[in-house]
């Protein structure tokens, strides 16, 4: 991975810039997504007790999508897992599994109210895991009173308000496949000041997904350096830059508070795996084959309009033509 901008890169992790003004007070996981067949570290938070009492257990029930879970012991906590037969069996490196733990539970602990602590497990997406939103539920239990994380979005409303929900992480595609694929055909091109931009393209998403993402190519054929700094999109609530990192061995994404600079004579690349541009707060989905028009907002060369073509759920690469198909 390219490093361009150190100020820009200082590790946000994705879950707490995008959950920080609304999330802060529920149970949530530290890393909310993770990459199908690939390792995930679970690092589930709780930010306070129960009513003003102390948390003395926590349960964490763990989702089909993730097998193979390890539970990290914490001083001062007696550690319990409950196993349970998989939906399918796991190849763990060519070693068949049919159960593993479906629950974990911390007890005999003291968490005062007034305190913050994370409890951790490991664990891998098993390869078959479709992308979407999945749901770690985590209850909390105190003397005399619980808080249940449980509670999941209807599918037909997934920004709905609930009091108390389930963790949630959402499964990607392997970012690592996709770098192997070859450049997308170009769709459509836009020529804005200096600026050229390439094949804006996006892919199709599953009902419940929350998040997008929107790939291009930009050039500048000027004498300045620009800057993209923002963008929209009309059904997404918000709209951040991105880049993928490999994090001990994890692919993560990190937002860009401060934009992705396009040096003069250069052009930036947004491709899966990579740097792209980054669509939240769906209020609908993205459907294949039905262009999306959008924003893209650039420090020097301002507010630029541009369609996006939308690829099927999953692809890795625009389809040629892909751009021009209607209904
Ligand atoms: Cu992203």
């Amino acid at each position: 991975m390219k490093i361009a901008h150190a100020a820009a890169l200082a590790a946000i992790p994705f879950a707490v810039s995008f959950s920080s003004i609304n999330v802060q007070a529920h149970s949530t996981l530290e890393v909310s997504q993770a990459t199908i067949g690939a390792g995930y570290k679970g690092v589930v938070r709780v930010p306070h007790g129960c009513n003003g009492e102390a948390t003395q257990t926590l349960r964490v029930s763990i989702p089909d999508e993730i097998a193979n879970v390890k539970p990290m012991p914490k001083p001062g906590w007696t550690l319990a897992t409950k196993s349970a037969p998989y939906a399918a069996p796991f190849n763990n490196h060519g070693k068949m599994m049919h159960e593993g733990v479906k629950e974990i539970v911390w007890s005999g602990g003291a968490l005062p109210d007034a305190h913050y602590d994370e409890f951790v497990f490991t664990g891998t997406i098993i390869p078959g895991a479709k992308a979407g939103t999945i749901y770690v539920p985590v209850i909390q239990e105190c003397a005399n009173g619980a808080e249940k994380w449980v509670e999941t979005p209807p599918a037909h409303d997934t920004n709905a308000r609930l009091k108390n929900p389930a963790p949630q992480l959402v499964l990607m595609q392997s970012a690592q496949a996709q770098t192997h694929m070859p450049a997308p055909a170009a769709t459509k091109t836009y020529s804005v000041g200096a600026l050229r931009i390439e094949a804006p393209w996006t892919r199709a998403t599953p009902k419940g997904a929350q998040i997008g993402g929107g790939y291009l190519k930009i050039t500048n054929t000027g004498k300045e350096a620009d800057r993209l700094v923002g963008g929209s999109l009309p059904i997404a609530g918000r709209f951040e830059v991105h880049e993928m990192a490999t994090v001990d061995g994890v692919m993560k994404m990190r937002h860009l508070p401060q934009g992705l600079e396009i040096k003069p004579g250069a052009s930036v690349e947004l491709k899966p795996g990579g740097y792209h541009v980054m669509f939240m707060q769906l209020k609908e989905p993205l459907v294949a084959g039905k262009p999306v028009k959008g924003t893209l907002v650039f420090e020097k060369t301002g507010t630029v309009e541009i369609e996006y073509s939308v690829a099927p759920i999953g692809a890795r690469e625009m389809p040629a033509g892909g751009g021009h198909s209607h209904h």
